[in-house]
C-alpha cells in the first residue's frame, strides 16, 4: 500500500483547522475544504482530535508521541490504508477521501498486538446534506447555527490569506 504523501504548506491551515473547527459541527464543513483530524500514537492508545467528521477529503496529521515505533491505519468502507512504520518522536500525513459511515482506526504495528493493547478507535464519518448554495436557506437556521457559519466563512478567509 501507497501511502499519500504529506502536502507541505497545509501544515499550517491543519494548525489553524484543528483550532477553529472544534466549535463546528460537522455538517457546517463547506464542500472543497480539507479537513484535517489530528492523531496521537503512544502505549497503548490511538487518540483522534475529534470522533466525527463530514464526508470528504480528510488529512490524518499524526504523531507518534510514545516511546516505540507505531503505525496508523484507516479501515472501513472499502477502505484500508496505512501509514509507514513511525519512529517515536516522528509525525506522517494520511490525506484519504472518506464517506459516510464508520471506520476503525488502529496501529497495524506488531500484527494485531498493538490492536489488542488498545491501539484502537473510531471515527464517524457523517455524509454532507444537500450540494446547494450555503448562502440559501437561512430562514430556518438557529442562532447557534448561524453563528458557526459566519465562523467557517471566516476561517475560509483565513485560511485563503495563508495559502
Ligand atoms: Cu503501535
Amino acid at each position: 500500500m501507497i501511502p499519500t504523501q504529506a502536502i507541505p504548506h497545509l501544515t499550517a491551515v491543519g494548525a489553524l483547522f484543528a483550532t477553529l473547527s472544534v466549535g463546528l459541527a460537522p455538517a457546517d464543513r463547506m464542500p472543497g475544504n480539507v479537513a484535517v483530524v489530528d492523531g496521537k500514537l503512544s502505549e497503548w492508545k490511538v487518540e483522534l482530535s475529534t470522533p466525527a467528521i463530514a464526508a470528504g477529503t480528510v488529512t490524518f496529521s499524526i504523531v507518534n508521541a510514545g516511546s516505540i515505533p507505531h503505525g496508523f491505519e484507516v479501515e472501513g468502507q472499502g477502505i484500508e490504508k496505512e501509514t509507514p512504520v513511525i519512529q517515536p518522536g516522528a509525525t506522517a500525513a494520511l490525506t484519504l477521501n472518506l464517506k459516510a459511515g464508520t471506520y476503525e482506526v488502529y496501529c497495524p504495528v506488531g500484527g494485531d498486538s498493538h490492536k489488542m493493547l488498545g491501539m484502537d478507535t473510531h471515527l464517524t464519518v457523517v455524509g454532507t446534506k444537500s450540494s446547494g448554495s450555503p448562502r440559501n436557506g437561512n430562514a430556518g437556521m438557529s442562532p447557534s447555527h448561524m453563528a458557526a457559519m459566519s465562523l467557517a466563512s471566516a476561517l475560509r478567509s483565513a485560511v485563503q490569506s495563508i495559502v
